[in-house]
């Protein structure tokens, strides 16, 4: 195995500040050094270019910062292509989530059949009709699958990205309400946080690995930070209380390691400046290590 690390520190999707520091956070954190630590080949390719449009407040078609964002994911999704053609696995850094329908997009176009597993407090299912904030981390899921607006929909080219069949969302405990009902409707399987309560992260897990594999070329892994409960990862820009602790995260993720599925990771919305000691950039490492397979034995 081969890895790559990709920086996006872009806010533009969460239109708040603060996320745009992740990637400097988690590599200062020591990233790049713990993979080298469990002997696997790791480079750091860098970040993707941001547009420089300080508190300008840019919005298109009523969407916050619209084209700075098709621009970034655009250009994101070239450069996982080109990872994903070279047989390498990128992690790419956030930035705020609207940055998987880049990264997501450059695998659909090497890989076509795809399967997502999205942990996240939220849906990230609203559409441009639904929203209620204009933000596109709000909407990044839901365009993966082609809903939404055509400028969104379109990064990458291909349209829908994943099957809504082969999406698994886990953690969720914040949904607006025309989100929840898009999200009722469609084949997307939800583990909420309550599911997790009952079954168990483990049959949780279990059943999303199978779910998101089934007929697939691989797994696409989106761990948004804001899925830990808060009192172990307050450096995230919208913290929902309930969440699950690092213990669960660690084996979840341990799972899919075991399961040797993933083409590519995203990991978002760290926010550096609602941290504590860099504590939740430091946690999002450890995470990481644990989705390339370390074992402590
Ligand atoms: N649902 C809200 C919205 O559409 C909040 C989304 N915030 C997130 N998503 N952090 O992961 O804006
Ligand atoms: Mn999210
Ligand atoms: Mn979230
Ligand atoms: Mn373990």
């Amino acid at each position: 195995m081969k890895v790559k690390i990709v920086g996006v520190p872009s806010y533009f999707g969460a239109n708040c500040r603060g996320v745009d520091m992740g990637p400097s956070a988690i590599r200062y954190a020591g990233l790049i050094k713990m993979i080298r630590n469990m002997g696997i080949e790791v480079e750091d390719a860098g970040d993707v270019n941001i547009p420089n449009v300080e508190s300008k407040g840019l919005k298109a078609e009523g969407i916050n910062y619209l084209n700075e964002i098709v621009e970034i994911c655009e250009d994101l999704s070239n450069k996982v292509e080109v990872l994903i053609n070279d047989n390498i696995l990128p992690i790419i850094l956030g930035g705020d989530h609207s940055i998987s329908i880049g990264s997501i997009g450059g695998l659909a176009k090497v890989k076509k059949n795809i399967g997502i597993i999205w942990i996240d407090a939220h849906g990230d299912f609203n559409t441009h009709e639904t929203t209620c904030t204009g933000n596109i981390h709000g909407m990044s899921l839901a365009t993966l699958v082609g809903r939404g607006l055509d400028k969104l929909v379109q990064i990458g080219g291909i349209i829908p990205k994943v099957k809504e069949e082969n999406v698994v969302l886990i953690g969720v405990r914040d949904l607006d309400k025309n989100e929840r009902d898009l999200l009722q409707k469609s084949k997307v399987t939800v583990f909420t946080m309550d599911d997790i309560d009952r079954m168990g992260i483990v049959e949780v897990m279990q059943k999303a690995i199978k779910i998101s594999s089934k007929d697939t070329k691989g797994v696409h892994l989106s761990f948004d930070m804001d899925v830990l409960d808060p009192l172990e990862a307050p450096g995230v820009g919208t913290p929902v209380k309930g969440g699950i602790n690092y213990r669960e995260a660690h084996l979840a993720l341990e799972m899919i390691a075991e399961a040797k599925i993933l083409t590519s990771i995203d990991l978002v919305e760290v926010n550096p400046i609602l941290d504590q000691y860099n504590h939740t950039a430091e946690l999002a490492v450890d995470l990481i290590t644990s989705a390339l397979g370390k074992r402590i034995l």
